[in-house]
């Protein structure tokens, strides 16, 4: 019989992970004593939860549903799994899952071993994953068996043949752990202060940047965010983007509602079709969506023939709402409309809930903390006044203060007293409340997707035929922004051009998420110059007038 881990009382040694800028000790100890960061742990709240509200469901799918007892217990039987394998506080352990259920129980096997979870999004494949393997030495690949369409199974036999001492785990586990031994009680090994996981950034270089988040500082902004966004026991979230998105995971997300007692509901997808039976029959609350989604709900014929009259509240956030359509979706789907303007790095806005109309509707809300510093600049770092719009910088607590194992990008991305550079261009009127006008950073934001022009480029690069390409972001009605990729042939191949279609299959075929392929692909001869003879990807970006025929 496996039995759990037994660590006894905790341990007093911090977690030693090389390649994390920790706070600086002044900053640290003043977040303490404010009370913002108050030494518990993710495990130490799902034991607090489920000794409080044990017969509660916690989370459930079309296929499973747990209580808060279950989760605990079943999370607890795959960390002594887990345990049994070898794999110890500290490691690294990319996590890979569509909207299941087995996600949390994952999540918080790992937060119970004080193992390191890189948080995957369920549109990555091979090429991403094997990153993260490689990049951040991890012990260990979790994930679920053929689920949505795609054979994550298949992808695990394939990481293991490829990775030498690589242990992969393709849940469920059957019968090991039916077999663990459960404890009444448990003590997680990992302390408050430890990185927790590592979460992703959208990114702007050619590879995905990790980031390196700690219980306190995590939990911090999840329990503000629950009281910003009225989560209690009551609340039903549901949850239709990807379940490892630090959206869905802290703003209040999963986390959020964990703490409290509440009940999430995983979505296999956002369509209308599947979001409002699920909303209907579980008579859902909360949900957060991107501005697609919202728009996709709003033009619903579904909304006439669906029940949504349980639902109080929908946030909107990852991308720039448009101010016409939050001015309409009040009335269309009968909830109240909450802006978020978060990232990953840190720092989270939102609308608060007796906010006006023309503050909901216009600005993307106001940082959580009074704690949170924002600083708008000029190019040259010298701070604007109210209302001009200028590069955002913010540093807080729970805002990191570098990347992980990134110390040459890290010293473009925080200034030297520890601003992180968001790349947006915001404007702040004079009580704090921060829109988005425009991004500094290369960045591409496909309806909430957020896609790197390098890594898609070299990608692109890497074909035969290619000379050079420049991928930007154009202007969608629907996305916001669709990627485009111009592409440059060597001279050999220019009469007989492939057709965008294979270009298209070419990427598939390096097995890069989807949402990265980019939706248009034009042959050009030659990329508009800048004066200094850079790429001009503004001019890109704008749309060009059709060629005469
Ligand atoms: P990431 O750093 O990958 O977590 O992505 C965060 C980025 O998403 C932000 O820096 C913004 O560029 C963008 N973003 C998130 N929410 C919003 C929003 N409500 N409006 C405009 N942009 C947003
Ligand atoms: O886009 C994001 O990364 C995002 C949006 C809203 C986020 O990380 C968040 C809220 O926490």
């Amino acid at each position: 019989m496996l039995r759990q881990p037994d660590f006894g009382a905790r341990q007093s040694v911090p977690l030693e992970l090389d390649g994390v800028v920790p706070y600086p000790a002044d900053a640290a100890q003043e977040y303490r004593e404010r009370g913002y960061w108050i030494g518990e742990t993710h495990w130490d709240v799902l034991e607090a939860s489920a000794t409080r509200n044990a017969d509660t469901v916690a989370v459930c799918d079309e296929r499973r549903s747990l209580t808060y007892r279950e989760l605990r217990d079943n999370a607890l039987s795959q960390a002594a799994v887990l345990s049994a394998m070898g794999i110890r506080r500290g490691d690294r352990v990319v996590v890979h899952f569509p909207n299941v259920v087995e996600f949390v129980e994952t999540t918080f096997a790992l937060f119970a071993l004080g193992t390191v979870p890189i948080f995957a999004l369920p549109a990555h494949r091979a090429s991403e994953i094997r990153y993260f393997i490689e990049f951040a030495e991890a012990a260990a690949y979790v994930t679920v068996d053929k689920a949505a369409g795609f054979d994550y199974g298949r992808l695990a036999g394939e990481l293991e043949n490829e990775f030498d001492g690589l242990r992969t785990v393709v849940l469920p586990l059957g019968d090991a752990v039916a077999a663990a031994e459960h404890r009444e009680s448990y003590r997680c090994e990992a302390l408050p202060s430890d990185v927790a996981f590592l979460q992703l950034s959208g990114g702007t270089t050619g590879r995905p940047k990790l980031i390196p988040r700690t219980h306190d500082d995590y939990l911090y902004s999840v329990r503000e965010s629950n009281r910003i966004c009225g989560v209690t026991s009551d609340t039903v979230l549901l949850v239709v983007l990807p379940v490892s998105h630090n959206f869905t995971m802290s703003s209040p997300g999963i986390l959020g509602a964990l703490h409290v007692g509440a009940t999430v509901v995983l979505a296999p997808n956002p369509s209308p079709d599947t979001a409002f039976e699920l909303i209907e029959r579980h008579r859902v609350t909360m949900v957060s969506v991107v501005p697609p989604v919202a728009l996709a709900w709003m033009n619903s014929s579904l909304l006439q023939s669906r029940d949504l009259s349980s639902l109080r509240t929908i946030q909107v956030g990852g991308a720039k709402f448009s101010q016409s359509a939050a001015e309409r979706i009040e009335a269309d789907l009968g909830a109240r409309l909450q802006q978020v303007f978060g990232m990953a790095e840190g720092l989270v806005n939102y609308t608060r809930l007796d906010d006006d109309a023309t503050t909901v509707t216009t600005t993307q809300g106001r940082p959580i903390s009074e704690a949170d510093e924002v600083r708008i600049v000029d190019d040259n770092d010298r701070d604007l006044p109210a209302g001009q719009a200028g590069h955002l910088l913010t540093r807080g607590p729970y805002t990191i203060r570098g990347y992980y194992r990134a110390t040459e990008h890290n010293a473009k991305s925080f200034t030297a007293d520890g601003f992180y550079r968001t790349g947006d261009i915001v404007t702040r009127d004079e009580r704090g409340y921060l829109t988005v006008v425009g991004r500094a950073k290369d960045q591409i934001n496909r309806g909430g997707e957020k896609i790197a022009p390098e890594e898609v480029e070299n990608h692109l690069l890497a074909h035969d035929w290619v000379h050079d390409v420049s991928v930007v972001g154009i202007p969608d009605e629907y996305l916001g922004e669709r990627s485009k990729a111009y592409v440059v042939l060597r001279t050999e191949y220019a009469a007989t051009p492939p057709s965008s279609l294979e270009i298209r299959r070419f990427l598939r075929e390096r097995e890069l998420a989807a949402y990265k392929i980019p939706d248009v692909v034009e042959f050009v001869t030659e990329f508009p110059r800048t004066s200094v003879g850079k790429i001009s990807k503004n001019e890109q970006r704008t749309p060009q007038p059709e060629p005469a025929r």
